[in-house]
Order: structure tokens, then C-alpha cells, then sequence
């Protein structure tokens, strides 16, 4: 045998207690630009999110698309640049922003999960009314703060056996706005509203790194305070600890920031005893 059918056999009767803890939580995942890759890293990911929903769970895929819109900017001379990890987002910059995520990015994901026997219908935070957002801060122009969330529309596509897959853009309390929202703050938002069990942040660090750059596979939201206290917590790391500590607040049992590099990240986290990246939960 080149491959040890014993040993896989055997994996899948281990799953057992997680797939039946896990059936008809809803588990909201987003997968961001960074964790995105090539078409193969797509359709891996792609095929875990449809094993999600063939063993019960609910699966809601929130997902980014920050190097997807450097390039469009770039290829149309718009400058962009970040302030505390946000995008500065003008009028021309936001219509690029939507056309990128809701357009490009939604679809090749959408289309990624059909191609692996999935059902999954793409929105933004702008249909059926799902996020309504206000500006976040008047130096970033057209970013927006999540404010009032509409989630039944994700519920009624649970109900159907459908994935739903969002781009991180909001309307505004004027219908006429659009704003542009960081996918890390969208995925908590969604997961809040619908008191998911799990948020899982995939992104291309392997999680919450200590003092000595050791991985804390666990941590409550008062060592992740003190931790940002201490600088210990910094950079990229922070909107994505800010999320799971409003996340855990609003409702969300467990936020978990992993590696969406790894193969199979979210089912090792999901199904196996080992856990992947930091697990934060009071
Ligand atoms: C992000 C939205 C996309 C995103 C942006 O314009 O890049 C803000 O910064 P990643 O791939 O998850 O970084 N929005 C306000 O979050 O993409």
C-alpha cells in the first residue's frame, strides 16, 4: 500500500466526537487576501468549507482581498495607504474596493466551492441589508464601522443548504454610501449577530506569538489585554485580537486566529484533537 488506509480510517473514527459537537454550529470563517494563494490553496480550502456543511455545520465564509485590491489600484494609478491597519478609502478608491471584492474575489470563491460539490451564493454586507455601516473614523474617509447587522438572510440560506460567502462591503444608514469595511471587523460582526460558535480568522501567521515567538495555543481575552499592554501583541495582530475580544462580547463562544497556509487549517481545528493556531475564550 503507498498509503496508509489503516491510519485514515482510523482519523475519521477519531472525528466522530467533534463531528457530532460541531453539527449545526455555525462556524464563521474568514479567509483573508494573504490566506488566499494560488488556485490550488483556493480549492483546498474551498473543499473543507463543503465537508463543513456535509457534516452539519454552518458555515459562513467572510472574506478579504487587501493584495486583490493593491493590484486593481495599482493597474488603475490609484495610490492607496493604511492607517492602523485600515485602508484610506476615497471615492474612487471605495467604487475599486467593491468592484474587487464583491465582484473578483466573491465569485472565484463562490465558483471555487461549486467546483467541490458545494452550494454557495456570494453577497456583500449591502444585500438583504446584512451590514449597515457608519464612517469608522474621518481620516480613513469611506471605511466603515459595522452598526446595525440583518443576519436571517444568512440563516434562510443555512436553511436551504447553501454556503454563504461575503465580501466585507457595507451600505450606509444613506442607502446611496458605500463603505468599505476590513474583513477581520466584517467576519466578527457576522459572527456576533449570529452568536456563532466559532470565528475562525485564517490568516498567514501561524497565531498569537509570546514574548520569545512561541505560538500560545490558548488565552483568555485578559491575557490577550495584557498582552497588547505589554507590546507583546502588535502590528497586523491587533485588529484581529480587537475583533475576537468584541466578537467574545457579543456572544461568539471561541475565536480562533490560525494559519490558513496550513493544509486543512480549518479541519484540523474543527475535527481533530490538536487544535490549530490561538484559541481565545473566556
Ligand atoms: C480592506 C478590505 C479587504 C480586507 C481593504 O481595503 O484592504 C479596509 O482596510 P484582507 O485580505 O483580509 O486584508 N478594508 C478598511 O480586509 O482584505
Amino acid at each position: 500500500m503507498d498509503r496508509d488506509w489503516i491510519a485514515t480510517a482510523k482519523t475519521l473514527s477519531e472525528a466522530l466526537p467533534y463531528l457530532q459537537r460541531y453539527s449545526g454550529a455555525v462556524v464563521v470563517v474568514k479567509f483573508g487576501g494573504n490566506a488566499m494563494g494560488d488556485a490550488a490553496a483556493m480549492a483546498e480550502f474551498a473543499r473543507d468549507i463543503v465537508l463543513m456543511r456535509q457534516v452539519g455545520v454552518n458555515p459562513v465564509v467572510v472574506h478579504g482581498g487587501g493584495p486583490m485590491i493593491n493590484e486593481m489600484l495599482g493597474k488603475l494609478g490609484i495610490e492607496s495607504r493604511f492607517v492602523r491597519g485600515k485602508r484610506v478609502t476615497d471615492q474612487a478608491t471605495v467604487e475599486v474596493v467593491e468592484m474587487v471584492l464583491t465582484g473578483l474575489v466573491n465569485k472565484r470563491i463562490v465558483q471555487a466551492i461549486m467546483d467541490e460539490g458545494g452550494r454557495a451564493v456570494g453577497l456583500s454586507g449591502k444585500d438583504d441589508d446584512l451590514m449597515v455601516a457608519e464612517a469608522d473614523d474621518p481620516e480613513l474617509g469611506f471605511v466603515g464601522r459595522p452598526v446595525e447587522m440583518n443576519v436571517q438572510v444568512l440563516r434562510d440560506l443555512f436553511e436551504a443548504g447553501i454556503i454563504p460567502v461575503v465580501a466585507p462591503v457595507a451600505t450606509g444608514m444613506d442607502p446611496n454610501e458605500t463603505f468599505n469595511v476590513n474583513g477581520d471587523t466584517a467576519a466578527g460582526a457576522i459572527a456576533g449577530a449570529l452568536q456563532a460558535d466559532r470565528l475562525l480568522l485564517l490568516t498567514d501567521v501561524s497565531g498569537v506569538k509570546d514574548a520569545s515567538g512561541e505560538v500560545v495555543t490558548q488565552l483568555s481575552p485578559e491575557q490577550v489585554r495584557q498582552m497588547t499592554a505589554d507590546g507583546i501583541i502588535a502590528g497586523g495582530m491587533i485588529p484581529k485580537t480587537e475583533t475576537a475580544l468584541a466578537a467574545l462580547d457579543e456572544g461568539v463562544r471561541a475565536v480562533v486566529i490560525l494559519d490558513g497556509r496550513l493544509p486543512n487549517a480549518a479541519l484540523l481545528e474543527l475535527f481533530t484533537e490538536h487544535g490549530a493556531g490561538s484559541i481565545i475564550r473566556s
